[in-house]
């Protein structure tokens, strides 16, 4: 194994007394609970744009962290990240990762030249993988950094920046099986608009479901058994952009015969941009059968863009497991820490850090969501709630026996029902659950 964290140990349990900042409070990676390692209940990843790439830039200043891993030159910095990748997972306990064509090797001048670079990388992530048994949850492609998609990949108006982001989809997806990736996402980056005064937002659409037509199509055909996914988003880098939510995805993929192949990637700080909770969006996956996925991290709500912070609020990463617990768990998908360490947490140890952050946050909340489902109230709650559902007329309107007539004559007979209204005791609930998170 490579040595680029000299100095930063294997990170291990201590429980949540330790004062060891290299040390574990609730992610135990092979403890038992619920019937399995938690470190396959939980199934974290590594991003590979932000933790191997991502050197804190923002729009007004260059970045703060060195991501060159000691290389002069370029595809040997791109080896050392690959090594780095394997090193940061074994030294964290996390059995996957996730990349973009471009994350792995630098775009070169033409197409051919790029993908000999990524044919020169992907042994190495290979070797790698063979030795250490680490495994790719997604691959996806970058068909949003370079100029080229200014105004779109799939839903550009230009027909050869849509030949050009097939090609590079396409060896994405050759990659990705070539890997045995279990998923494929397709975040539409510049799939979007600004204005309706340069845009036909029909034939957009209808591009952006041809271009997944053949992904699919090609997919299948080289032997790939994984889902696809789809990452909704609302805004930025566009305006609008045309995976708004979760529901407007799911629109989308009947409309062009997309759901038997796709499913969600939600992510938590997308949600909050769409407006939603981030259990908002994973309860829209899960009741569609579509939950695939999630990228985990947070926004900052008084920041209101796409922050990709670590994870560390515990109400959300509880909420969101209780979902994950109600999806029947992973399936091909996992937790993917789609997060960076703040600009000014520049050192090579913060990357470990934020990572123990958000794993303890998640772990924790895996605990805690299991509590919740062990202790019953709260579903007991919801269920009793919908309790006149179960006999009567309920029962009849649940069934589609009930007729607008008989409806009439039954509210006509009843008179008044406010008597039978229950209250929704959200303040209740809301301290059962701070009682089962601190009790
Ligand atoms: C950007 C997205 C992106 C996808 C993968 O906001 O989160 O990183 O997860 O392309
Ligand atoms: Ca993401
Ligand atoms: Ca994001």
């Amino acid at each position: 194994m490579s040595d680029f964290f000299n100095g930063i140990p294997e990170i291990r349990y201590e429980g949540a007394q330790t004062r060891n900042p290299f040390a574990f409070r609730y992610y135990n990676p092979d403890e038992i609970i619920d019937g399995k390692p938690m470190r396959e209940q939980l199934k974290f990843a590594v991003s590979y744009w932000h933790t191997l790439c991502a050197e804190g830039a923002d729009m007004f200043g260059v970045g703060t962290a060195d991501k060159s891993f000691g290389a002069a030159e370029l595809m040997d910095m791109y080896k050392n990240k690959a090594n780095a990748a394997f090193e940061i997972m074994d030294k964290l306990s996390i059995d996957y990762f996730c990349f973009h064509d471009r994350d792995i090797a630098p775009e070169a001048q033409t197409l051919s030249q790029t993908n000999e670079r990524l044919d020169e990388i992907v042994p190495v992530i290979e070797e790698n993988m063979k030795k250490s048994g680490k495994k790719l949850l997604w691959g996806t492609a970058n068909c949003f950094g370079n100029p080229r998609y200014m105004h779109g990949a799939g839903t550009a108006p230009d027909a050869d920046v849509f030949a050009f982001a097939a090609a590079q989809i396409k060896k994405a997806i050759e990659i990705t099986v070539r890997l045995g990736g279990a998923g494929y996402v397709f975040w539409g980056g510049r799939e979007g608009y600004e204005t309706l005064l340069n845009t036909d937002m029909a034939f957009e659409l209808d591009n952006m479901a041809r271009l997944m037509h053949l992904a699919v199509d090609y997919g299948r055909k080289i032997g790939f058994k994984g889902d696809f996914y789809i990452e909704p988003k609302p805004k930025e880098p566009t305006k609008h952009q045309y995976d708004f939510d979760a529901s407007t995805v799911l629109a989308f993929l009947r409309k062009y015969g997309l759901d038997k192949d796709f499913k969600l990637n939600i992510e938590a700080n997308h949600a909050t941009l769409a407006g939603h909770t981030f259990n908002h969006e994973l309860c829209v996956a899960r009741t569609n059968r579509a939950f695939g996925s999630i990228d985990a991290n947070q926004g900052d709500m008084l920041l209101g863009w796409d922050t990709d912070q670590f994870p560390t609020n515990v109400y959300e990463t509880a909420l969101c497991m209780l979902e994950v617990i109600r999806a029947g768990g992973f399936t091909n998908g996992g937790l993917n820490f789609d997060a960076k360490a703040r600009r000014g947490s520049f050192e090579h140890k913060d990357i470990f850090l934020s990572y123990i952050a958000g794993m303890d946050a998640f772990a924790l909340g895996y605990r805690i969501a299991l509590k919740i489902v062990a202790d019953g109230r709260i579903d007991e709650f919801v269920k009793a709630r919908y309790s006149s559902y179960s006999t009567g007329i309920g029962a009849d309107i649940v069934a589609g026996k009930a007729t607008m007539e008989q409806l009439e004559n039954y509210a006509l007979k009843k008179g008044d029902v406010r008597a039978s209204v229950g209250s929704g005791r959200q303040e209740y609930l809301e301290s059962v659950l701070n009682s089962l998170m601190f009790g």
